[in-house]
């Protein structure tokens, strides 16, 4: 029986691999949190040792009375002032991270909005705001400083690798900066509950070279390149769909839904739930319900054959 326990230890472990794991940090910002974590762990086991230890040889030694202020003063250095010189300096060690991890600045600015249930994105540059979604990329070993709000309800913004999480509040803008220090995609989720599709609410982080990131950031800056009459563009047009979307160098203005303009540039579909694939950008057109339950985009399940083709294609393109 007790052996069967740990047989599901493993289990629990699996959980510990894989991309979120802020364990194997890949920012500054995670390496200190996971600093202050190891010194947490480690100490309470070695102080948990020491207690028990000097229980059981106090239950083992015959009580000797001529010992008795010893003990007192054993008793007011171990049991008063230790812990309370202990518990002020990780006190203090604690909000020396938490002022570092919110500070007010940054080689570059990302303003995250929370909605149910994506991510708006906002990159503040020399000329000006670009808008982008459900994705975020970073230059490697630069600070960013991201200006967090919230739409609708409390959001919390985690990238576990890197570092977080922090509340995202309507009404109020929160700040954390993210210094990456290791390319990759760390992907990063939404840490507190939000509603029906909260545990789909995610994002890919992707940490680029400097070069690639100007490369990438410059281009998403860009309108896309629609060409006029372009066969999906009218599908889009007429289904209506520019009025939850923007696509930058259309009609298309909607502020409802995430900005489509480089849509096909992101990874993932879907807040960083589905490759990006034509076969996925089918269904989530025609299924939406069944591939994100309770969003706020209505299912087109009469758009079928080349009417649909065509509009695929369209959002493909935009890359
Ligand atoms: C009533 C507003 C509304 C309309 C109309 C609408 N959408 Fe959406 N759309 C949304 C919202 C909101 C989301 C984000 C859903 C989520 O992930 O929680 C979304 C998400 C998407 C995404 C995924 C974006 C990403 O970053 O992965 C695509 C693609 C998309 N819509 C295409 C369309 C197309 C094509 C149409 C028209 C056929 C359409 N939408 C009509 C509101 C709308
Ligand atoms: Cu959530």
């Amino acid at each position: 029986m007790r052996f069967s326990i740990y047989l599901t230890l493993p289990l629990f472990l699996a959980g510990c691999s894989g991309r979120h794991n802020w364990l194997a940090s890949a920012g500054a910002e995670a390496d200190r949190v996971e600093g202050l974590f190891w010194v947490l762990l480690i100490g309470a086991a070695v102080i948990w040792c020491l207690v028990i230890g000097a229980a059981v040889y106090a239950h083992r030694r015959q009580v000797d009375p001529s010992l008795e202020t010893q003990a007192r003063r054993f008793i007011i250095w171990g049991g008063a002032v230790f812990p309370s010189v202990l518990v002020g300096t990780l006190l203090v060690w604690g909000l020396v991270i938490l002022r570092d991890i919110t500070a007010d600045e940054g080689d570059l600015t990302v303003r995250v909005d929370g909605e149910r249930w994506w991510w708006r994105v906002i990159y503040e540059t020399s000329e000006g705001d670009v808008v982008t979604a459900n994705e975020i990329r970073l230059p490697v070993d630069r600070t960013a400083l991201f200006r967090l709000t919230a739409d609708d309800v409390i959001h919390s913004f985690w990238v576990p690798a890197l570092g977080g999480k922090m509340d995202m509040i309507p009404g109020r803008e929160t700040r954390l900066t993210l210094t990456p220090v290791k390319t990759g995609n760390w992907g990063g989720l939404c840490a507190e509950y939000c509603g029906g599709a909260h545990a789909l609410m995610r994002f890919d982080a992707i940490v680029m070279e400097q070069a690639d990131f100007e490369a990438w950031l410059a281009h998403e800056a860009e309108p896309a390149q629609v060409a006029a009459g372009d066969p999906g563009y009218t599908v889009f047009a007429e289904e209506g769909c520019g009025a939850c979307h923007t696509i930058r160098g259309t009609e298309a203005a909607g502020p409802v839904g995430p900005d489509l303009t480089h849509l096909a540039a992101r990874e993932k579909l879907g807040a960083g739930i589905y490759e990006m694939t034509p076969g996925n950008m089918a269904r989530w057109i025609t299924e939406t319900h069944e591939m994100k339950p309770d969003i706020d985009m209505p299912p087109y399940p009469d758009l079928s054959g080349a009417r649909l083709d065509r509009l695929v294609a369209f959002l493909m393109s935009l890359d």
